[in-house]
């Protein structure tokens, strides 16, 4: 009873406030990890992991101090004077929105910008599109590109019941981190045939005839990567009917609307023509490319249904795969779009700045060609004009283009592809010769 008293707790607690000072002393306490036993780091075993095969390009192309260096691996668009754009019409979009002392800061909803989503659908969709006027689309702001093919991967994996992917051969790497990742396995059907250079279109309708019912298909919905060979109106006709007649899931990467021919519409028909068959399927857009807006992760995913109750239970659930994910995405980028794609004069300009960098690339490929030509270079180079979009699949193997990496300073990814998007009037000459030296050179070696 006695101890209780607050003199006695005082000297109590005093008494232990010692003892810890004594045992510091005394080197009982000991700084982590402790001492006689080894140091090692809980991560020891982790391994350096290789560079990714196409951001991995940059990180040399940065590390080499050559003047004449030249980097076409990644997709990403060039002035002809060699710099990254910011199209004019983003300008003008972000100095309304700093402008706008309305604008603030706080979290947006789980599925992002709203007004950015609706725009969104009726972009890839069309003004319009009977399926968004029937409320059957949902759609949702994501991380760009990558992001909106991420998010509607778990989606898949948790609430469709065939969760298999068949994707193109070859398609963009990253596609086969993605969906696995996300819960879905891949497998591949024909796509390119190397000795066309062109479609494998019978490959891959047998492919697909051979697929299972219900398994979903991934497609390029334009500017296939890295190939630069998209299918015909008509040879996208017959596709659509192998995949409905077995009642498979379209889901379009959507990364490139505009460059390859350097018109929005032209360049959704594949989808629009899936989308007005009143099936359905999933779309990934991305505005990185058509809006300059690389790293503002600004993209969306929709997916189009068979009826508006569907759309908004399927709305529900994404929210479900966002929110432990990421939340809720970022603001900026999304009001960036929505203020050009909700504004007839800016959409306008868009569209001339859209066509002036989707024209540039196509002239890039006349030059490389009339060069090539002029140089007297072995070989066929007509798939040089033929393919579209950002990027020509060259044939070049992978001895050939570290050839040219080590010797001219060219940075492409192995595969052979180029961006086009990053040659220049003055860089094509070099490329040019270093196409030319290593075809001559390495001729019958591979
Ligand atoms: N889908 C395809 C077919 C792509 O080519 C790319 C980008 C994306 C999606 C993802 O783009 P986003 O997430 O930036 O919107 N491909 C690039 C860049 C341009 C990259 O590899 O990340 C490429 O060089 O292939």
């Amino acid at each position: 009873m006695s101890g209780s008293t607050p003199e006695r707790r005082m000297a109590t607690m005093a008494a232990h406030l010692r003892d810890g000072e004594e045992t510091a002393k005394e080197g009982l306490i000991v700084p982590w990890p402790t001492a006689g036993v080894a140091a090692a780091s809980v991560f020891e075993h982790i391994q350096q992991a290789p560079e990714d095969p196409i951001l991995g390009v940059t990180v040399a192309f940065n590390k080499d101090p050559s003047p004449m260096k030249v980097n076409l691996g990644v997709g990403a668009y060039r002035t002809e004077e060699g710099k990254p754009l910011v199209l004019n019409v983003v300008r003008q979009a972000e100095e309304r929105l700093l402008a706008d002392r309305t604008q603030n800061k706080e979290y947006q909803p789980i599925t992002g910008v709203a007004q950015f989503n609706k725009l969104s659908a009726q972009l890839i969709l069309g003004a319009n599109s009977v399926a968004i006027k029937e409320n059957r689309v949902t759609t949702v702001q994501a991380l760009s590109g990558t992001g909106a093919l991420r998010v509607g991967a778990e989606f898949l994996a948790k609430h469709y019941g065939k969760p298999v992917i068949y994707v193109p051969v070859p398609t963009w790497g990253n596609h086969n981190k993605i969906f696995p990742l996300g819960g879905v396995p891949v497998k591949p059907y024909h796509y390119y045939d190397p000795k066309t250079r062109g479609l494998d279109y019978q490959g891959m309708i047998d492919d697909l005839r051979a697929a299972p019912v219900g398994a979903v298909v991934l497609l390029h919905a334009c500017a296939h990567n890295p190939t630069g060979v998209d299918p015909t109106e008509e040879q996208w006709e017959g596709i659509r009917k192998v995949i409905r007649s077995k009642q498979q899931l379209p889901f379009f990467d959507c990364a490139y609307q505009g460059f390859a021919s350097g018109s929005l519409d032209t360049d959704a028909h594949a989808v629009r023509s899936f989308v007005a068959d009143g099936g359905e399927c999933l779309i990934a857009q991305s505005y990185a490319k058509n809006m300059g807006l690389y790293g503002e992760r600004i993209g969306a995913l929709s997916i189009v249904c068979r009826s508006a109750a569907v759309a908004s239970r399927v709305d529900s659930q994404l929210k479900l795969v966002i929110r432990p994910m990421y939340s809720s995405p970022p603001a900026h980028g999304a009001l960036i779009a929505a203020s050009i794609l909700g504004d007839r004069d800016l959409f306008a300009d868009w569209t001339v700045e859209l066509k002036a960098m989707a024209d540039r690339i196509i002239s890039m490929r006349h030059q490389l060609y009339d060069t090539l030509k002029a140089r007297g270079t072995p070989g066929d180079w007509t798939h040089i004009l033929k393919q579209i979009g950002m990027f020509t699949f060259t044939g070049l193997n992978p001895e050939q283009v570290q050839f040219m990496t080590r010797e001219y300073h060219i940075y492409m990814t192995l595969d052979g592809r180029i961006s086009m998007a990053g040659l220049s009037t003055k860089t094509i000459p070099h490329l040019a010769d270093a196409i030319n030296a290593t075809v001559l050179g390495l001729q019958g070696q591979s």
